[in-house]
């Protein structure tokens, strides 16, 4: 059975472009996933203690994996490309790419490992503002309403800047 779920993609460390790229060739190539869905990129300022600003965006996946399946091998994906998770690195220290589930089909999800939909997403501009191009209309299974009326009445000040298109 096929799943639709949405995936938040930032890096803030290197070459942060090549980075997102590479993320979406490996999540392209996925058993039995396939990118429906890409929204815009954006410059985000950095929540948490990093200095560097983070490019962010959402996509829009198609896959046959279950909700565990797909975290271990986005987690996967994270370890190929370099991300350093030893017991130093600290919690939203500078990354090359951090993938998020945060949404996957209407599900509520709250295990150890796994919380869908992403429990900060909601707080969020730089979640928020690409996730509503892909899918302003769905509604947020917790709190049942809109991305896009979540958009509206969120008070995040820190800042989100759109990017032109990547050639
Ligand atoms: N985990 C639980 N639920 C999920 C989920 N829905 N998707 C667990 C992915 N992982 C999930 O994540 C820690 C653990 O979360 C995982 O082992 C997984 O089992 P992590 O990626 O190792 O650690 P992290 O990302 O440093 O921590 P955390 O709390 O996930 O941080 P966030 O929420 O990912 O935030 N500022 C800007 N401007 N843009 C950003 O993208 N990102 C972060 C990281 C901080 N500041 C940012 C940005
Ligand atoms: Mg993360």
């Amino acid at each position: 059975m096929y799943h639709r779920a949405f995936i938040g993609i930032g890096s803030n460390l290197g070459n942060r472009l090549k980075h997102y790229r590479k993320a979406l060739e490996h999540i392209a190539g996925l058993p039995h996933t396939r990118i429906v869905k890409q929204s815009s990129l954006y410059e985000s300022e950095p929540l948490g203690e990093a200095k560097n600003w983070y490019l962010n965006g959402v996509i829009e996946i198609e896959t046959n994996l279950n909700p565990e399946q797909l975290l271990r091998q986005l987690q996967k994906i994270e370890l190929e490309m370099g991300r350093k998770r030893t017991p130093e690195t600290k919690r939203w220290s500078s990354r090359k790419i951090d993938l998020d589930i945060l949404l996957f089909d209407n599900q509520a999800i709250d295990s150890r490992h796994l919380k869908v939909p992403h429990p900060e997403m909601h707080n969020r501009r730089f979640v928020l503002l690409p996730l509503a191009e892909l899918a302003p209309h769905l509604t947020h299974p917790r709190f049942g309403v809109t991305i896009a009326e979540l958009l509206a009445g969120l008070k995040d000040s820190k800042r989100v800047v759109l990017l032109p298109p990547q050639h």
